[in-house]
């Protein structure tokens, strides 16, 4: 594969962008390689600047549920941005998804529209803590929520000890106030509560972890979180920003029956425009200004191309449910082969799926936290991927990251994906 194009590109980009890049994990560093620069994308494939084409299974980390240059979203974008690319005032297209959203997932009363999942997440803790007048929050090792300085922790020294700080530049005073648990672990939860659950504002989750790799909850934890947080008068927050739309029509909280207080939302609900949003009840969601006194703003917030890719999108998963039978099909098809691929190269693996969100784990052991998680041979995820990416098939760039295929992937795709796996499974054998 030529990719000199790339090379260059990368060192001209690290001339005026910190790293060459406006997101970490876009700098392939975790494969200790030179990251590949896009040139366009229609449906499954993505192209680099040196002419190679790829199978994509990032689709810009989930927002491309539907495919590359989904006709829908692109026309809705053109057409909107003849009128403007921004007003900074409401307009229609604003509450017209917003409707869409709360009719689509119940215990969404009212939604407020930003500009990513951090913000989202950040947002949402922040009204917990209004709404609630405490300070703890309760996050889960392994999960990330977006980079706000009260969600970049890590956990503490020892059980039920409050977190330190996982980035430089944050505070430690605030990550004393993050406690971070065990994903899946019952006790830890119900011993959190118990020392300090009348000071605990929020516990925020993912659904489905994708964010160490995909692991699932287990039968019940969602359940229990909802139950504890109800009895001690907590903010239940569920983290859709990658699961929302995605693994459902209503996502995790359709999916696994549960109802939280607050969900954010992210990626598939802007159809690749930079959206993220919170909802929930409406007896919370009044505290946000400029009804109630907990100040959130901003200036691209609602932006009307936004908007109209985000309707676009949701409008067609909404007028072709099906979608989610051949996404549930195509991913149970992949699944089947990557395992196959394995046994035959004699490759330990555990791959965890859920629905259109997969990821390949190379360990004996079963992926349930972020422990296990990390007894991934990362040295064997790189030959992987290094042989799938030669074989034209276009992975993320870190074991602790989710396969994502879309609707757009044809059985042809998922076939030729599957070759490609026989062949990196024999290459890291
Ligand atoms: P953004 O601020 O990146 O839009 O969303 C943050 C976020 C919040 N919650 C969940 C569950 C998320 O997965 C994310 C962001 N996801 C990562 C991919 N694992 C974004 C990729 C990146 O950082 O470049």
């Amino acid at each position: 594969m030529n990719t000199s194009k790339s090379k260059s590109a990368f060192e001209d980009a690290k001339r005026y962008i910190p790293g060459g890049v406006n997101s970490p994990v876009r700098a392939f560093a975790n494969v200790g390689m030179n990251p590949l620069f896009i040139d366009k994308a229609a449906g499954s494939k993505i192209y680099d600047i040196d002419g190679n084409e790829y199978i994509d299974y990032v689709g810009s980390w989930g927002p491309m549920l539907l495919g590359h240059a989904f006709s829908p979203v692109v026309e809705a974008v053109r057409e909107a941005a003849c009128g403007s690319t921004s007003f900074g005032a409401p307009c229609i297209s604003e509450t017209r998804l917003a409707k869409c959203i709360c009719e689509t997932v119940s215990c969404v009363d009212v939604v407020r529209m930003v500009n990513s999942g951090t913000e989202a997440t950040m947002s949402a803790i922040r009204l917990a803590r209004g709404y609630t007048g405490r300070n703890l929050i309760i996050k889960f090792e392994g999960c990330y929520h977006g980079h706000s300085d009260s969600l970049l922790i890590k956990a503490g020294s020892g059980a039920l000890t409050f977190g330190s700080a996982s980035s430089a530049g944050v505070v430690e005073e605030l990550a004393k106030y993050t406690l971070v648990l065990p994903y899946n672990d019952f006790d830890a939860v119900e011993d959190a509560f118990k020392k300090f659950g009348e000071e605990i504002a929020a516990v925020i989750i993912e659904p489905v972890a994708g964010n160490m790799g995909v692991v699932k909850p287990a039968d019940g934890f969602l359940l229990k979180i909802r139950e504890l947080t109800r009895e001690y008068k907590s903010v239940f927050i569920v983290d859709e920003v990658m699961t929302g739309f995605r693994v459902s029509p209503s996502g995790a909280v359709g999916l696994f029956g549960i109802e939280p207080d607050i969900i954010t939302f992210g990626k598939i609900i802007g159809g690749g425009l930079p959206v993220g949003a919170y909802g929930g009840k409406r007896e919370i969601m009044e505290f946000i200004s400029p009804l109630g006194p907990v100040y959130q703003a901003g200036t691209l917030s609602g932006n009307p191309l936004a908007m109209a890719a985000g309707l676009a999108q949701l409008t067609y998963l909404r007028e072709n449910p099906q979608i989610y039978d051949l996404l549930e099909e195509s991913g149970a098809y992949l699944e089947a082969g990557f395992n196959e691929a394995a046994k035959t190269a004699g490759a330990d693996v555990c791959i965890n799926r859920v629905g259109s969100m997969m990821s390949v784990f190379f360990t004996k052991e079963r992926v349930e936290d972020f422990d296990t998680a990390n007894t991934s041979d990362t040295e064997k995820f790189k030959i992987y991927f290094k042989s799938m990416l030669n074989s034209g098939i276009y992975l993320a760039p870190s074991q602790f990251e989710a396969v994502f295929l879309s609707a757009a992937h044809s059985r042809s795709d998922l076939d030729k994906t599957i070759e490609a796996a026989f062949k990196a499974m024999k290459a890291i054998q």
